[in-house]
C-alpha cells in the first residue's frame, strides 16, 4: 500500500495519506460504522457529505442468512451501500467472541448464528473468502480478541493462535484491488504486545491495527497498551486502532501515532439522542432545549446545525419519528470528521499538543 506520511507533529502524532482503488484517505481518519451494509437511518451520501472518506462493513453480520448472496448480486459492497468512496471489512473475529456460545479451536471459531441457530465455523480462510467477495479495499486479518481479564497464560497462547491465523489469511488470495491489514493483539500485557508486533509486523500486510482495546479496560490502559504497541509498528504504513472511540480517546491515541479508528458511538449515541458538540455531550431530550432556538453546535455547519434548531430536535426525538435520529446521525458523523480535520491541520502546523490541550477545555468546561 502507498502510504505517504505527510508531517509528523513534534509530539508524535502523524499526518498522512494512503489510496485505494475507490479514491484517497487523509489521516488521521474516522470510519463511521455500516455494520450490516448501511449506516442506521442514514443514507451514504449524507454520510459522504459529512466528509467521511471511508466506512465499515462487518464480515459478520453481512455473511448471515442470504446477504452475502444479495451483496454479491449487487456486485459487491460499494454498490450495494451506495458508497463509491473506500470502504473497509473487519474480518468477524470480534463479533464472534463476543457471541455466548462460541468454540475456539486452531482451526478457527464455532459458534451458532443469531437468526437461525444454525453451527458454523469461521476459519482465517473463510473470512478471507467472504471479504474477498465483500469486495472492500481493505480486508482485515482474522484475529481473537482477548477479555482485558483474560490471565497472562491465556493471552500468551492467544497471540501464538492470533499469528497462525494472520499468516494463514495472508495465503490466502484477494481480489487484486485489495489491501490486508494484520491486527496486534496480546490482552493488558506489555511484553505480549511486543511479541505480537513483533510476530503480525514480520508477516508482509499492507497496514497493520491494534486490536483487543477499548474492551472495558478503561482509558489508561488503553493509552497504556497503545504506547507500549505503536513504536513497534512500521512508520511507513497506516496503523490503525480498532473500535476507538470517544474523542477524548481519539485524540490521545493520535498522540501516540495512530492514524485510523472506527466505532460505532457517534451514530449509537446520535440516535439514542446524544449529541456531540464542540462544548460536550449533550442529551437533547433534556426539558433544558425546550425552548432553546440555537443549533445543536454554533460551529457545527452541517446540514442539521443549517437547519434545525434544538427545540424543533427535541420536539422530533419525541415525536419518535425517524427523522429525528437521521438528522441526529448526520450532525454526530459531521462532528467526528470536523474534528479529524482539525487534527489533521493541528499536526500540518505543528500545534497538535496545544490543539488537543486547548480542545478537551472547551469540551470538557461543562462538566
Ligand atoms: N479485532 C477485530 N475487530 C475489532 C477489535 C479486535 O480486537 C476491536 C477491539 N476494540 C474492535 N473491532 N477483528
Ligand atoms: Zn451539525
Amino acid at each position: 500500500m502507498q502510504f505517504k506520511l505527510l508531517a509528523k507533529d513534534r509530539s508524535g502524532a502523524r499526518r498522512g495519506e494512503f489510496t485505494t482503488h475507490h479514491g484517497t484517505v487523509q489521516t488521521p481518519a474516522f470510519m463511521p460504522v455500516g455494520t450490516a451494509g448501511y449506516v442506521h437511518s442514514t443514507p451514504a451520501r449524507d454520510v459522504a457529505e459529512a466528509g467521511a472518506e471511508v466506512l465499515l462493513a462487518n464480515t459478520y453480520h453481512l455473511s448471515l442468512g442470504d446477504r452475502l448472496a444479495s451483496v454479491r448480486y449487487m456486485g459487491g459492497l460499494h454498490r450495494f451501500m451506495g458508497w463509491d468512496r473506500t470502504i473497509l471489512t473487519d474480518s468477524g473475529g470480534f463479533q464472534v467472541f463476543s457471541l455466548p456460545d462460541r468454540v475456539i479451536d486452531d482451526e478457527g471459531v464455532t459458534f451458532s448464528y443469531e437468526e437461525d441457530g444454525e453451527k458454523v465455523t469461521l476459519t482465517p480462510e473463510k473470512s478471507m473468502e467472504i471479504q474477498r467477495d465483500l469486495g472492500a479495499d481493505i480486508v482485515m486479518a482474522f484475529d481473537e480478541c482477548v477479555s482485558h481479564t483474560a490471565d497472562r497464560n491465556y493471552v500468551g497462547k492467544s497471540v501464538g493462535l492470533t499469528t497462525a491465523w494472520a499468516s494463514r489469511c495472508r495465503d490466502v488470495k484477494l481480489q487484486d484491488h485489495q489491501f490486508l491489514f494484520g491486527i496486534v493483539q496480546g490482552g493488558v500485557f506489555d511484553d505480549l504486545r511486543r511479541r505480537s508486533a513483533k510476530e503480525i509486523t514480520a508477516i508482509p500486510f499492507d497496514g497493520f491495527a491494534i486490536g483487543g482495546v477499548s474492551v472495558g479496560e478503561g482509558f489508561d490502559l488503553m493509552r497504556r497498551v497503545v504506547g507500549v504497541t505503536a513504536p513497534c509498528l512500521p512508520e511507513d504504513l497506516p496503523r490503525y486502532l480498532m473500535g476507538v472511540g470517544l474523542p477524548e480517546d481519539i485524540l490521545e491515541a493520535v498522540h501516540l501515532g495512530m492514524d485510523m479508528f472506527d466505532c460505532v458511538i457517534p451514530t449509537r449515541y446520535a440516535r439514542q439522542g446524544t449529541l456531540f458538540t464542540r462544548t460536550g455531550k449533550l442529551r437533547i431530550k433534556n426539558k433544558n432545549f425546550r425552548k432553546d432556538r440555537y443549533p445543536l453546535d454554533t460551529k457545527c455547519s452541517c446540514y442539521t446545525c443549517r437547519t434545525f434548531s434544538r427545540m424543533v430536535l427535541r420536539y422530533l426525538f419525541f415525536s419518535g419519528d425517524p427523522l429525528a435520529e437521521t438528522l441526529a446521525t448526520i450532525h454526530n458523523i459531521t462532528f467526528y470528521q470536523d474534528l479529524m480535520t482539525d487534527i489533521r491541520s493541528a499536526i500540518e502546523e505543528n500545534r497538535f499538543e496545544s490543539f488537543k490541550r486547548e480542545w478537551l477545555e472547551i469540551y470538557k468546561k461543562n462538566r
